[in-house]
């Protein structure tokens, strides 16, 4: 249960950062079943339907940058979705009725593993009302060298930036007014077990991880049962339906006044992980790990 200023904070700063949320159990099983995937890409050469892979991945220097849909990928990853503590807390600030999205597992490899470049969630999948969420289950330690996630406090509240280049959607911020927020950022630190949630129009991202040690972030996309999309329909009422997760569904879209970009024309397949997104991108802030073909604005 949270309190009534945790949900006051939620509201004002566009996210939270909950203790312990998972058991030392619960996240001894996540991180094992993750062991047993990174292991498995020792045999993946390419990025495919599971394995999303950095440049350089070998058998004997894995890679691994995001285990795809990890919800169809093992059931220890799946019950995170349906996880108590979870849905308590996102019933206190999205209301009563929850439906599930989607679910990826953002890994970061030690010494280089990528940057997310600054981006709103909400440029990706408008909805008719903002009340939707990223759930982030810490499986390591988040420290300030690792690439921990980083949030702009209050910039939920705001426009949604321009994350077009060349008039097609990269998936990151390309608005020169940006730079400012981005100073103003915060890291979501902590511990395994650990959970952040924020606001999918917060303006966020992480830098690359410049530790020898994993940093793993399972992320899961919520949104109140009201919010529909507004592109990337549903392909059948009943798949939609499947997706609750406590509450009743409705059919009774609620419309909020609440700023959209449609990210269109897209550079890539809307499929794409957001690494691959962003990859067009021209001017990076994070720079990449490699330090190749990009200038890093700032290097953090
Ligand atoms: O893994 C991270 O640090 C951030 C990922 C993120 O923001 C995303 O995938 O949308």
């Amino acid at each position: 249960m949270l309190t009534a200023e945790q949900v006051q904070f939620y509201r004002d700063n566009g996210y939270i950062v909950l203790r312990g949320l998972l058991s030392p159990t619960e996240v001894a099983t996540l991180q094992r079943v993750t062991d047993g995937f990174i292991e498995r890409s020792r045999k993946i050469a390419a990025t495919d339907e599971v394995f999303d892979l950095e440049d350089g991945h070998s058998a004997e220097r894995p890679r691994l940058r995001r285990i795809k849909l990890p919800d169809k990928q093992d059931p220890a990853y799946a019950a995170t979705a349906h996880h108590p503590g979870i849905l308590a807390a996102l019933r206190q600030l999205i209301g009563p009725a929850i439906r599930f999205d989607s679910m990826k597992l953002n890994m970061k490899p030690g010494d280089g593993g990528e940057a997310v470049e600054w981006h709103q969630d909400w440029a990706f999948y408008p909805h008719t009302n903002d009340d939707l969420c990223a759930v982030g289950i810490m499986m390591d330690d988040m420290t300030p060298e690792n690439g921990p996630l980083l949030v702009v406090p209050g910039s939920h509240k705001g426009p949604i930036l321009d994350h077009h280049q060349d008039g097609v959607f990269v998936g990151a911020v390309t608005d020169p007014a940006g730079e400012a927020a981005f100073a103003k950022a915060v890291p979501l630190l902590g511990k395994p077990g650990d959970v952040s949630i924020h606001h999918a129009r917060i303006l966020h991202a992480s830098a690359i991880n410049r530790s020898d040690r994993h940093r793993r972030l399972l992320l899961l996309q919520m949104r109140a049962a009201d919010a529909w999309p507004l592109i990337q329909h549903p392909v059948s009422y009943q798949e939609y339906d499947a997706l609750m997760l406590t509450g009743e569904p409705s059919v009774a879209a609620r419309l909020a006044d609440v700023p959209v970009r449609l990210p269109l024309p897209r550079a890539v397949d809307r499929r794409a992980s957001i690494f691959d997104k962003q990859k067009p991108l021209k001017k990076s802030y994070f720079g990449r790990a490699s330090g190749q073909g990009m200038a890093a604005m700032t290097d953090t």
